[in-house]
């Protein structure tokens, strides 16, 4: 992806601040201090359009950044920060959640993992509602230049099996830039299916599908073509694109139908 611009939008505090227009978004979720203004500033080739904080817990708001004046990325605030009071903790929440099930062009969600660590329970619980809500969601492994190479393989399997997940992971560091170009081509591949339209409903849809359309039918299209990847070659451990599907199915019952190609 080119990024000819990129420009910081607002740091809302509530829905009313939220930019409207239409364009396609991403967001950006995971516990405080995970990487998330780190891995946008990466991303967009910026220093510090997003603020890296030392101290974590910073980034309270949700900040809105319009990217080629086409799309937008959504960093949403840290999660699981025990040094933020209960109630604080408690209006991150509704912020996100009310972000989440808005009806905005939400294109995907980037749920962002410690690579170096096994899946905290929030982080657990976050990606089970991401499933519930049957988002097109990527999981990105931050700081893997914290571990050697040949332990990546190790720590995405580890991470894969804690969250049980369909959706592609992808292993980044934002220090050494690495797996950037492989987080880019999924995003690129949202954004041209997102040009091409929503997909055709089915024939046989009955009138509750139809009202639910808009977003399942994108998470349907994501996820099939998710499934459509390639397999991962030999060094699958650098980019994990595996696709669990069959056994997400298994393991998230019913609500597995929606995201079914
Ligand atoms: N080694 C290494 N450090 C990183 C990487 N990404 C982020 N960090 C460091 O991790 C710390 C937190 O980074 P942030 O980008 O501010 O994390 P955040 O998720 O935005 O944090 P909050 O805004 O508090 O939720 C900073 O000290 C970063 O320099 C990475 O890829 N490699
Ligand atoms: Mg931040």
């Amino acid at each position: 992806m080119k990024v000819r611009s990129a420009e910081f939008e607002i740091s809302a505090v509530r829905p009313s601040q939220w930019p409207g227009g239409g364009l396609p978004e991403f967001a950006f979720v995971g516990r405080s201090n995970v990487g998330k203004s780190s891995l946008l500033n990466a991303l967009l080739q910026r220093k510090s359009l997003a603020r890296v904080s030392a101290t974590p817990g910073k980034t309270q708001q949700m900040n809105f950044y319009r990217i080629n004046d086409a799309f937008r990325f959504v960093d949403l605030p840290g999660y699981g920060y025990a040094a933020v009071s209960k109630s604080a903790r408690g209006q991150f929440a509704r912020f996100i959640e009310t972000y989440l099930t808005a009806e905005r062009p939400l294109l995907r969600v980037m749920h962002l993992i410690d690579i170096r660590h096994e899946p905290t329970a929030l982080d657990v619980q976050m990606h089970r509602w991401l499933l519930q809500l049957e988002l097109p969601v990527c999981i990105v492994a931050t700081k893997r230049d914290k571990i050697s190479r040949g332990a990546i393989q190790k720590h995405t399997a580890r991470i894969r099996k804690a969250l049980s997940t369909p959706w592609p992971m992808v292993a980044v560091s934002a220090v050494h830039r690495d797996g950037l170009e492989d987080l880019w081509k999924v995003l690129e591949d949202d954004l041209e299916r997102w040009r091409e339209g929503p997909p055709v409903l089915e024939p046989e849809a009955d009138l509750a599908d139809m009202a639910e359309t808009p977003r399942t039918g994108r998470a349907e299209a994501a996820s099939a073509a998710v499934s459509e990847r390639p397999s991962p070659g030999p060094e699958a451990g650098e980019a994990d694109v595996r696709i669990g599907q069959e056994h997400a199915d298994k393991e998230h019952g019913a609500s597995g139908e929606g995201r079914r190609a």
